[in-house]
């Protein structure tokens, strides 16, 4: 299991015994994801995600299945309390599997999902200093104020999965929707090669389709970490070439159906978390160095100087 950002440590530390007791990765998945969304700590996922311009969390969730490239996707809920659930339940249906706002509302409502207040405390208590100040929308920063917890997993049947969930960029327009339930931008998973996850400012990733690129690129041979740092790299360029900018963070994870990793980022250092059967949850830190990107578990020095979720 691979996923983002050292706040699904924990949810992968659950999940970990799931997949070890021969769980299915589906299961696994939704233990990890839900970990996070219920957790108040991390202020960019489910419960006390940081809310849009009018101080609501409007959350986004995604799932998809390698072995039948199936998936589901909520875009936009509000007041749901483990969006992860509602796309997995989602991605069982061939037809109607990625729904916005009311009518995934609806949906949840429907097949009795369970409803919370997800706005904490403390984001209202953001969401009321941020409307104070002077807010632009177009200088919103990666990671200060947004995360996407992604996982991908593999369980002992070799079956692949990945899952995402976000509330977005804090003090989003409501509606806005980023890369993170789009299939394809935010996640892609093909049992038979990879999956492949993004997290950043979604509007820019999506331009390059981050994750079916990556995905595709094991296909055609790279292993997970030569395909993330191609994929990112050429997305960078390409924007330049047209004269526009990477003016934002984006990061990138990737397995391969062998249990290879990868993960690539245009942070000066960016956490993500691999367990498997020999190794328990552990932070690992994808740094920037003389122009290379290199992936290691974190050192407890690191770890203190690390500042981000
Ligand atoms: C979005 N990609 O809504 C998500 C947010 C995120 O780091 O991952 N931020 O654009």
């Amino acid at each position: 299991m691979i996923a983002t950002w050292k706040m699904a440590f924990e949810g992968v530390g659950i999940a970990r015994p799931v997949l070890a007791g021969g769980g299915a990765v589906r299961e696994a998945i939704e233990a990890a994801i839900c970990a996070v969304e219920d957790d108040p700590r991390f202020v960019s996922v489910g419960y006390g995600g940081l809310p849009n311009q009018h101080g609501e969390v409007e959350l986004d969730a995604a799932y998809m299945d390698g072995e039948t490239l199936s998936f589901g996707g909520v875009m936009g809920v509000r007041n749901v309390k483990n969006p992860i659930k509602v796309a997995m339940k989602l991605s069982e249906q061939r037809r109607n599997c990625l729904l916005c706002g009311a009518g995934a509302e609806l949906y949840s409502q429907h097949h009795d999902f369970q409803f919370a207040n997800m706005l904490s405390a403390q984001s209202h208590k953001s969401w009321v200093e941020q409307s104070a100040a002077d807010y632009d929308p177009e200088k919103v920063q990666a990671y200060t104020d947004h995360d996407t917890v992604c996982v991908i997993g593999m369980d002992t049947d070799s079956h692949m999965a990945a899952g995402v969930s976000t509330s977005g960029l804090f003090m989003k327009h409501p509606g806005r929707v980023g890369d993170s339930p789009v299939i394809g931008s935010g996640f892609y998973c093909d049992g038979e090669i990879g999956g492949a996850c993004a997290t950043g400012v979604g509007e820019e990733i999506m331009k390059g389709c981050l994750s079916f690129d990556i995905v595709r690129g094991i296909g055609d041979g790279l292993s997970p970490q030569q395909a993330c740092e191609k994929s990112l790299t050429e997305h960078i360029q390409r924007l330049e070439r047209g004269g526009m900018q990477l003016n934002a963070n984006a990061s990138v994870i990737a397995m391969d159906k062998h249990g290879n990793i990868g993960a690539a980022s245009n942070l000066k250092s960016f956490a993500f978390i691999f367990a498997n059967e020999n190794t328990p949850a552990t932070i690992y830190l994808v740094r920037t160095e003389d122009g290379a990107m290199r992936v290691a578990p974190a050192t407890p020095q690191q770890l203190a100087e690390y500042t981000l979720d």
